[in-house]
């Protein structure tokens, strides 16, 4: 399996809650190299471009105005697989369906409130990688 890079976020909730040193723990515990993060509050404009795919959905106003609602965690994650992997060990978009061993069935709480971001595909992982961190932010 081919090593690639996947972009990952901590959402407010779980910022607020205090989780996100245990996040960053499983994230390294499960072999991930870390390749960039910074914590920043997300403005409106940026969470509107990042999540443009769902512009037309019902939750888009209300997912905008979650994860403008407070800082969150952005990072480049770094493994063999990294994009399924972080997504396994995320756990299902639905919080209540995540087993215990994941992020959202650990720090999630419903389908909004879900604690972490991850892409789902290689062009996913580029455009949000892209429009986050600049080359001089990733090590
Ligand atoms: P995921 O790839 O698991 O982050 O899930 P999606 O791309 O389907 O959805 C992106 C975000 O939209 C989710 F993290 C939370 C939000 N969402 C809702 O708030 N309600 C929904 O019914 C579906 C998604």
């Amino acid at each position: 399996m081919a090593v690639e890079q996947t972009f990952a976020i901590i959402k407010p909730d779980a910022v607020e809650a205090g989780n996100t040193g245990n996040i960053v723990q499983m994230i390294e515990d499960a072999g991930f190299t870390i390749r960039a993060l910074k914590k920043v509050r997300l403005t409106e404009k940026q969470a509107q471009g990042f999540y443009h795919v769902h512009a037309a959905r019902p939750f888009f106003g209300d997912l905008v105005s979650f994860m403008t609602s407070g800082p969150a965690v952005l990072m480049i994650l770094e493994a063999e697989g990294a994009i399924a992997k972080w997504r396994d060990l995320m756990g299902p978009t639905d919080a209540t369906k995540a087993g215990k061993d994941t992020v959202r069935g650990r720090y999630g709480k419903n389908i909004e409130k879900n604690a972490s971001h991850g892409s789902d595909a290689p062009e996913t992982a580029a455009f949000e990688t892209a429009y986050f961190f600049n080359c001089f932010e990733r090590v």
